[in-house]
């Protein structure tokens, strides 16, 4: 009873969170592989009152794996993923490497979990700030129709990283010690430039495409159409760095098709719906916030409100866990239910 399991990207932020998630959901395995970069290999890390130590991930070390779940950056993916898959395993792939690739399904349970079945052995996951935006639309897509998105997003270190997490630290302290603070990560690991993000917010997330926007807010563009399946969907977003560890919020801006929709209907759907908790109530100050939902699995929802000027417009505040429904969680649901319908 059981799977053959094997994590790639074991150490990092998101790897070590799929590790907790397995744990805690329960997924049943037989035999779980730590794999990651020669850097980290050797590394031990305790699963379940076992040590296991961290191999180097290589073609051969998925001979025998059931589901590899990848996190170990996109050239990992591009190099490993095919050999896993060649070996009998299915990937759920959480890096950008095959989101957009027409053979793969990119999927977020709550939203497209039929799109699974449709797998040729790599399924993609999305990118955090996607995940939670389609999880908490999808109810509102489905009831009233969805014609236009505008999101501007207020992002945690954690997405860029543990080394992202390290430098806001450091550079807190340096600030208030009244000493410079050094940034050498951030906005971008490698770019030209580094800026300090403590006590800033950057709005640069990725690298700038041709067209002006970044490759994070052009993921959300592209994953969102991709995800609804619905490439007539108009989305605009700007993303933005903020100096907090966990969570990602976001404030949406969304016209539906249906007219006379009050935030009622909005508070029934969303209250109604799988993996969405609504937050929201102004009279006494309800809604959710980047701590409140850190270390939770669910997308919260608050701040409802119809647009003063659209009669079709309305704006919403959501926030989820990055590493969790953003990441390890939300790869590892599809885990669960790759197993449930027996596509493995
Ligand atoms: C961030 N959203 O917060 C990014 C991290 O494509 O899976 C996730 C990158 C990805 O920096």
């Amino acid at each position: 009873q059981g799977y053959n399991v094997a994590v790639v990207g074991a150490t990092g932020a998101v790897g070590q969170k799929m590790l907790e998630t397995l744990d805690k959901k329960k997924f049943p395995i037989k035999n779980l592989s730590l794999l990651s970069s020669s850097r980290s290999a050797g590394t031990k890390i305790n699963f379940q009152g076992i040590d296991i130590v961290v191999e180097e991930a290589k073609p051969e070390s998925f001979e025998g794996v059931q589901i590899a779940l990848f996190s170990a950056g996109g050239s990992v993916s591009k190099s490993l993923a095919h050999e896993a898959v060649a070996r009998g395993a299915v990937v759920i792939d959480n890096t950008s490497a095959f989101r957009m690739d027409e053979n793969v399904p990119l999927v977020v349970p709550e939203v497209n979990e039929e799109d699974i079945a449709t797998h040729k052995g790599i399924i993609a996951n999305p990118n955090c700030s996607t995940i939670q935006m389609v999880a908490a639309l999808k109810p509102i897509q489905k009831h009233f129709g969805l014609s236009r998105i505008i999101v501007s997003t207020y992002q945690s270190v954690s997405g860029a990283g543990y080394s992202a997490t390290k430098e806001l630290i450091n550079q807190s302290k340096s600030y208030l010690n009244g000493e410079e603070m050094k940034a050498e990560i951030l906005p971008v690991k490698g770019e030209k430039k580094h800026l300090p993000i403590a006590f800033n917010a950057l709005p640069q997330i990725d690298v700038f495409q041709e067209n002006g926007y970044t490759f994070e807010e052009m993921k959300m563009i592209n994953e969102t159409k991709k995800i609804f399946h619905s490439p007539e969907l108009s989305v605009a977003a700007t993303c933005v760095r903020l100096p907090f560890i966990t969570s990602h919020a976001e404030s949406v801006y969304i016209e539906l098709d249906k007219e006379n929709i009050e935030v009622a209907d909005l508070h029934k759907v969303l209250s109604e719906a799988d993996g969405v908790v609504l937050e929201d109530n102004p009279a006494n100050q309800e809604y959710p916030t980047p701590l409140s939902a850190a270390g939770k699995s669910d997308v919260f929802v608050g701040r409802v409100r119809k647009d003063l000027d659209n009669p079709k417009g309305f704006h919403l505040w959501i926030v989820s866990d990055n590493l969790l429904k953003g990441a390890a969680w939300n790869s590892v649901q599809i885990a669960e239910k790759l197993v449930k319908n027996n596509l493995v």
